[in-house]
């Protein structure tokens, strides 16, 4: 059964096939599906529910679009997709990743160069071809070669980004959970170590009836081939050729399997030594006792497989948290109790990078962004818009003055939270910042964050950055590099003397909770944990839905062995509000 959730994925997908059809972002049925999919989010209610005359009152839901919708959640798919689909074969779509490439050249590279996937793009450009098109030149053509060395995009060993595995597990692990036949599920593999992209996604199911599980799985509307069909394993491929292994094992054995599935190989291997070592043997059945050499096969007893925590305690360790579990260190800490006592979503006190629909990308308004917020139990949250330098999305200096005394009237409101008035100040090619510095002192909290210039050096962008951090109006730095994961690569830079910089000045660095970014990416944010950068876990929300980014960027700070003390938003308010610059309120 559809969701509300599967309607917007299926949008989504509709927008991007699309614009590849027309050979524009800009068309007017990719904007109809645009802003049908947002005006949904916005409404809140279950649109599966809804008949199609409920639907086109939705203010930005056209009948085209409702009846499309209603063809998904009485078919489980819509006919005009699956047309588009066989028109646009993931290994295409994925060339619309590239920056450079828009839906224009796509249309060109396919038509003129008979390009229909990335091998054969670098092949194009090996050849100098591109440079013959009209509208690109070798400029050009260089650019966008050096994105698909810096994406690595090989075609060959495809990876998914994250933000397209994640949310497709969450809705198959929902609908799983939600069947009586389930005792319990989860995803494992790299999505759960939080890999910044997927090769595959790894689902574990505990049922006693397997049947039951692999008939829902084999019929579910995400399958558009089945690779593999067994009695405890499915594995399929989605209509964007992500492969999902499915398996089912006893709910005795959920634990060891979980843990055996969730990897990273490395991480089972280490462990199976310590299973050794200790006269046991560790698979994805259990933790064997091996010491009886009498005894053979099922005959041997099993110490613990239920749950994690407890083939954890049996060999003798605490638990290590799933994104921690990638051989880097993380059996010896945990042997030896040094484990860091790491961040996690209920130390967090505040959102500390969040807009409203002052900013012209802004989605909700002041007043719901609060009570989001205030639902979360947050003591103190800042409301961060953009300023002016943004094009289109910022706020002149006046603006932002009529926005505080705004947010100062809705903070009346929740007297147990509080609001401070912030900015999300945009970092220039050169370092320079926002409004002048008077101005920017007036903030009760900033974050600074680049937003262009993503092509010069190493050395300017360094540069760059640490006038951003020297600058005495700046609490944090946002999106470090301002990557989309497997779309735009970030800025590059020089990591130790921006740590140094984020030390000397006492500026914290961001851990973005948006799936797309998830940056600083968990290895920079350990190597700013060992020199104790202080750290600071947003969401960047622009609209109500978001505030869910917290645990993404919760688990990525984790995998950066982020400390619950240098975690600025876990502090309570007094010790906070005193780092920021303010009297405790
Ligand atoms: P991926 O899919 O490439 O992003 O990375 P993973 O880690 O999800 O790898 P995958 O899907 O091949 O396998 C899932 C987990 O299963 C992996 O993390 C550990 C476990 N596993 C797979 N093959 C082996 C193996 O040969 N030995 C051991 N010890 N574990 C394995
Ligand atoms: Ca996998
Ligand atoms: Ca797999
Ligand atoms: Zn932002």
């Amino acid at each position: 059964m559809a969701t509300t959730r599967d309607v917007l994925a299926m949008l989504s997908e509709l927008v991007t096939l699309t614009a590849l059809d027309e050979g524009s972002p800009q068309s007017f049925k990719v904007r109809a599906y645009e802003k049908a999919g947002l005006a949904i989010q916005s409404d809140g209610r279950d649109v599966t529910t809804l008949t199609q005359g409920q639907l086109v009152t939705i203010d930005g839901v056209g009948k085209a679009t409702a009846s499309k919708i209603i063809e998904f959640v009485e078919t489980g798919s819509v006919e005009k997709l699956d047309k588009l689909r066989v028109l646009y074969p993931p290994a295409f779509v994925e060339l619309s990743r590239i920056p450079g490439v828009g839906p224009k050249t796509l249309k060109l590279l396919r038509s003129q160069l008979g390009v229909e996937n990335v091998e054969q793009l670098r092949d194009a450009i090996a050849d100098e071809k591109l440079r013959t098109l009209p509208g690109l030149g070798a400029t050009s053509e260089a650019k966008i070669h050096k994105a698909i060395e810096r994406l690595g995009l090989t075609g060959k060993d495809r990876r998914t980004p994250i933000a397209d595995a994640l949310p497709l597990a969450e809705r198959l692990v929902d609908d799983l959970r939600a069947l009586p036949e389930t005792t319990d599920a989860r995803y494992c593999g790299s999505l759960r170590r939080m890999s910044e992209t997927i090769g595959d996604i790894d689902i574990t199911v505990a049922s006693t009836t397997p049947e039951a599980i692999m008939a829902f799985v084999t019929s579910h509307h995400e399958v558009a081939d089945i690779v593999v069909s067994g009695a405890t394993k499915t594995s399929f491929l989605t209509a964007g050729g992500l492969q999902i292994d499915v398996r089912v094992v006893a709910p005795e054995q959920y634990g060891a399997a979980t843990m055996y599935f969730t990897g990273s190989k490395a991480h089972n291997i280490a462990l199976r030594q310590r299973a050794i070592d200790r006269q046991m043997l560790l698979n994805e059945y259990g933790l064997i006792d091996t010491s009886n050499d009498t005894l053979e096969g099922d005959d041997r007893p099993v110490i613990a497989s239920r749950t994690e925590e407890e083939i954890y305690a049996a060999l003798d360790l605490p638990y290590v948290p799933a994104p921690l579990r990638e051989a880097t260190g993380e059996v010896d800490a945990a042997a030896d109790g040094t484990l860091p006592e790491l961040i996690t979503r209920s130390h967090i006190r505040g959102d500390l990078h969040y807009h409203t629909d002052r900013s012209g990308d802004g989605r909700s308004s002041v007043e719901e962004m609060v009570k989001a917020a205030h639902d979360q139990g947050y003591d103190y949250l800042a409301i961060t818009d953009h300023g002016v330098d943004l094009a289109i999305n910022g706020s002149t200096a006046e603006e932002m003055l009529e926005h505080r005394d705004h947010i100062g009237e809705v903070a009346a409101a929740y007297p147990d939270m509080t609001l401070l008035w912030g900015c999300e100040l945009n970092i220039d090619g050169k370092g320079g910042l926002d409004y002048d510095a008077d101005f920017r002192a007036l903030f009760d909290y900033t974050v600074a964050s680049v937003h262009s210039h993503y092509d010069q050096s190493v050395v300017e962008q360094t540069d760059r950055l640490i006038a951003a951090i020297a600058d005495p109006t700046v609490n944090s730095i946002g999106h470090l590099t301002g990557r989309y994961i497997g779309r735009r690569p970030g800025i590059e830079i020089d990591y130790d003397a921006v740590i140094d910089a984020l030390v000397a000045y006492d500026v914290a660095l961001e851990v973005n909770g948006a799936l797309q970014r998830l940056d600083a990416a968990s290895d920079v944010v350990r190597k700013a944990v060992a020199k104790s950068v202080k750290l600071v876990i947003n969401t960047d929300s622009h609209h109500t839905s978001e505030l869910g980014r917290m645990e993404y960027g919760i688990r990525t700070a984790q995998r950066g062995w982020a400390p619950k003390e240098l975690v600025v938003n876990s502090w309570d308010k007094a010790t906070f509000l005193s780092w920021a610059g303010h009297a405790a309120s």
